[in-house]
């Protein structure tokens, strides 16, 4: 990183690091030395962006030039991303919309109640897996419901070595089970439904009540917001926590690394079939449908995988047919950035300062 931040004229001098704590379409809440200001990209960045992938998100590195007594900067570059959690954009030319940068870790929250949904989990962790941070899953409410551990045990057989929590943000409870994860410096983000106790679970980690929380009046009794909108919060223990909004559908991205990882234990299976381009339907020899049949792979979780891999391959096709469509226009490169983004690379391209 060095050596790409050597080629931004000005760092060091009149640019300074800071971390994009909430978007609001084109106006950032930053973290600088200096405290919170609020942000925006020079006229040149916002140019020489080809995707909106190319744009800050929370928990980006960015570099910004302070605007000298007032409470507002200039972001004129983005740092390499470590890892990048994306939603698909609908519209006719598919693109990505950055959900959070940089975290170490994502809990996947889903609540011990009846909008528990295991199928759900298995698709926010290919999404967690292809973003390049850590899953684990947090499975909230934990005091609306009698036998956590079952909940638990069902989350392991569809999530093999995926750590596995239950906790109770209402009374309290499991706070020991999540604190390693809660490393000072590193990034936690926190995904899944509307509903599942995100922002009640940040409230709780935090000791004081830091985000709205859904069904909860935040105004005064004026009737002003008592609370800045931000979405990445400083934990008292140092680690970084941040809230993400509900995704009511979390649509797939040519996530084809992810998906193999959430789903490796079919992928072994399938290496055991007899044929190699073994299709599991009445194949002889076919080590998927046995599983099937004795049991040791569940029918849910297969009809997950077959489900997925359809999306995944629609997804596929539409991404190329919008690739061939833009191929003459200059902006025509969505694509291509976001697969330098998955090389580890840096996708962001500004004159002189690319990183591969
Ligand atoms: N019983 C119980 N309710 C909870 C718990 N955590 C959150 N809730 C409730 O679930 C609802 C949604 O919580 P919220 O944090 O806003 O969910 P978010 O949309 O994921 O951020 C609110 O009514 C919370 O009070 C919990 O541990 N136990
Ligand atoms: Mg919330
Ligand atoms: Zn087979």
């Amino acid at each position: 990183m060095e050596r790409e931040l050597a080629l931004v004229p000005g760092y060091g001098k009149t640019l300074v690091p800071a971390r994009i704590a909430a978007q609001f379409s084109k106006q950032y809440r930053i973290v600088t030395d200096e405290g919170e200001k609020t942000a925006a990209v020079t006229g040149k960045y916002e140019y020489s962006a080809m995707s909106r992938s190319d744009f800050p998100a929370v928990g980006d590195w960015v570099l910004v030039e302070p605007l000298p007594g007032e409470a507002r900067a200039v972001i004129h570059a983005l740092l390499p991303r470590t890892s990048a959690m994306t939603r698909k954009e609908a519209g006719s030319v598919p693109d990505e919309q950055v959900i959070a940068a940089n975290m170490d870790t994502v809990f996947i929250i889903n609540a011990l109640n009846q909008d528990f949904n295991i199928r759900k989990i298995e698709r926010y962790l290919i999404a967690v897996w292809e973003s390049g941070a850590r899953p684990v899953v947090v499975l909230t409410k934990a005091d609306l419901c009698d036998d956590p551990e079952d909940f638990i045990s069902l989350v392991r057989s569809s999530a093999p070595g995926v750590p596995v929590h239950a906790v109770s943000s209402m009374l309290s409870q499991g706070k020991e089970e999540i604190a390693p994860y809660l490393v000072p410096g590193e990034s936690v983000a926190i995904t899944g439904s509307s509903g599942a106790g995100k922002s009640t679970l940040l409230n709780w980690l935090s000791g004081e009540d830091v985000q709205r929380v859904q069904g909860i009046r935040e105004e005064d009794a004026r009737g002003r917001h008592t609370t800045t909108h931000r979405e990445l919060f400083l934990l008292p223990g140092g680690a970084i926590m941040v809230d993400t909004p509900g995704m009511r559908e979390l649509q797939l991205w040519d996530s084809e690394e992810g998906w193999g990882e959430a789903f490796a234990d079919i992928k072994d299976l399938a290496g055991k079939c007899r044929f190699h381009d073994c299709r599991h339907e009445s194949e002889p020899g076919c080590a998927v449908r046995l599983a099937l049949k004795e049991g040791t792979l569940d029918a849910g979780r297969y009809a997950n995988y077959k489900k997925t891999e359809k999306e995944l391959a629609f997804q596929k096709r539409k991404e190329n047919a919008a690739v061939k469509r833009h191929a003459v226009g200059s902006r025509g490169r969505s694509a291509k950035s976001m697969k330098d983004r998955k090389s580890g690379g840096y996708s962001f391209s500004r004159e002189g300062y690319d990183a591969d």
